[in-house]
This record gives C-alpha cells, sequence and structure tokens, in this order.
C-alpha cells in the first residue's frame, strides 16, 4: 500500500480501554474504516477450515499473542478487500481517493509493529487510551456476564493484563519515542473520552 493511498492509525490500549467503543464513533464521523485485529482473529477462528482456528482459540483464553504472520495477513486482506469495495462501488474512478483506517488493538508486540510497518504501510499515529487496570477490569467482568468472549473472566483477564504491561506496553513505549502517540485519558465517560479524541486528533492531524 502507498502511504498516499492509505492513512492508517493504530489504536492502542489495555484490554477493555474502550478502543472498539471509540473507534466506532470515529468510523460513524470521520468515514475511517475500522479493522479490530481481535475480531478478525475471532472471525478466522470460526471459519470453517482455517488451519488456525485452535492456535487462535487457545492464544485469545490465555491472553497470549496470536503469531504475527497470521494477524498480518488478515489485517493486509481486510485493508485489500475494502479499497476493492469502496473502489467499485466509486464511479467517479479517477478520483484522489485516500482510505483511512483505524487498526484497533494491533500492534501489541514489537515484532508486529515493524513487519507491518514495513511490508504493509506505516502508521500516520498511534492513538494510545490509558485506563487504570481496576476499571478496565470492572469494564470487563461486566461486559463478560453478556459478551460470551471466552476471554472476559478474571483469569483470562489477568493473563491479558500482564501480556499488555510485558509485551505491548513496550510498543507504546517506542512509538511514544518517535513522537507518533496521541495518548487520551480513558477513564471517563464515552462521550467525555470521544471528545478528547476529537480535540486531539484535530491537534495532530491538523484538520
Ligand atoms: N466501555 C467502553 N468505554 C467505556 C467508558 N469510557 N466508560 C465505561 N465503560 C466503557 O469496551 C469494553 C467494555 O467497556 C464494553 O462493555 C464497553 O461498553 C465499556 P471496548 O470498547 O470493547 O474496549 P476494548 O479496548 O476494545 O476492549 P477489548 O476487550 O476488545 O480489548 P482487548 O485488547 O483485550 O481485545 P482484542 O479483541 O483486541 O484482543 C483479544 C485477544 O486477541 C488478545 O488478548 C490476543 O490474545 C488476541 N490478539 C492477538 O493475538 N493479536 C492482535 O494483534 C490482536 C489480538
Ligand atoms: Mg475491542
Amino acid at each position: 500500500f502507498s502511504a498516499s493511498d492509505v492513512t492508517v492509525i493504530f489504536v492502542l490500549g489495555g484490554p477493555g480501554a474502550g478502543k472498539g467503543t471509540q473507534c466506532a464513533r470515529l468510523v460513524k464521523d470521520y468515514g475511517f474504516t475500522h479493522l479490530s485485529a481481535g475480531d478478525l482473529l475471532r472471525a478466522e477462528q470460526d471459519r470453517p477450515g482455517s488451519q488456525y482456528g485452535q492456535l487462535i482459540r487457545d492464544c485469545i483464553k490465555n491472553g497470549e499473542i496470536v503469531p504475527m504472520e497470521v494477524t498480518v495477513a488478515l489485517l493486509e486482506n481486510a485493508m485489500r478487500d475494502t479499497i476493492s469495495s469502496k473502489k467499485s462501488s466509486n464511479n467517479n474512478p479517477g478520483s484522489n481517493n485516500n482510505y483511512k483506517f483505524l487498526i484497533d488493538g494491533f500492534p501489541r508486540k514489537m515484532d508486529q509493529a515493524l513487519k507491518f510497518e514495513e511490508v504493509v504501510c506505516p502508521a500516520k499515529l498511534v492513538l494510545f487510551y490509558d485506563c487504570p487496570e481496576e476499571e478496565m477490569e470492572r469494564r470487563l467482568l461486566e461486559r463478560g456476564k453478556t459478551s460470551g468472549r471466552a476471554d472476559d473472566n478474571a483469569e483470562s483477564i489477568r493473563k491479558r493484563f500482564r501480556t499488555f504491561v510485558e509485551t505491548s506496553m513496550p510498543v507504546v513505549n517506542h512509538y511514544e519515542a518517535e513522537k507518533r502517540v496521541v495518548k487520551v485519558d480513558a477513564t471517563p465517560s464515552p462521550d467525555r473520552v470521544y471528545a478528547d479524541t476529537q480535540a486531539k486528533l484535530k491537534k495532530a492531524l491538523g484538520d
């Protein structure tokens, strides 16, 4: 993908920080395409004939990170599908299109970050939702009453937090050192978090 055709924003934050919630709002107001790595992995896990089903199921349950080849390929395919379906529904093919993607919950490990930016496209910035563990735990246990997610239980949540601190925070710190991180306090209500997101993105993107 060429950076002139595609804008990628990575959306990071601990489990339950509210990444999906905020992405849904950004899609509505700014026409981003939202690709959640976790959602793509769950869909692949359930796809009949997938050779990765069991591997993904085990990783998710244990809060471990699925090998990057699987996730990068799923994201790359989803980006290609989005672009080709938008192209075919666009009756002005000469127009200068820029496709904007929110890549949610990825990259969660340094190797994924480097690989994606090398083979797919560099990210314009990283939107980082910062939230204390007690609050994230409260949200996930509450959601777990109805979500049906195999990892919304106390034991899996503990493992997800650990992976986040040990493996995913270094990714955030890497981008922070490159001054590519927009950090938002994810503790307040969804409305307030969104207002802060809009203000900070506007400033960072200059539009
Ligand atoms: N909620 C949201 N915002 C709130 C607010 N401001 N105040 C109060 N409540 C709020 O929100 C979580 C819950 O909190 C919801 O009930 C919501 O209503 C409420 P949500 O928006 O879903 O938060 P999100 O950050 O998206 O939480 P999620 O559980 O999706 O985060 P994870 O990062 O844990 O999950 P993900 O699906 O990204 O990954 C799952 C697993 O997949 C990983 O653990 C890993 O095993 C695997 N994975 C990989 O291996 N590689 C990848 O690249 C990605 C995932
Ligand atoms: Mg999510």
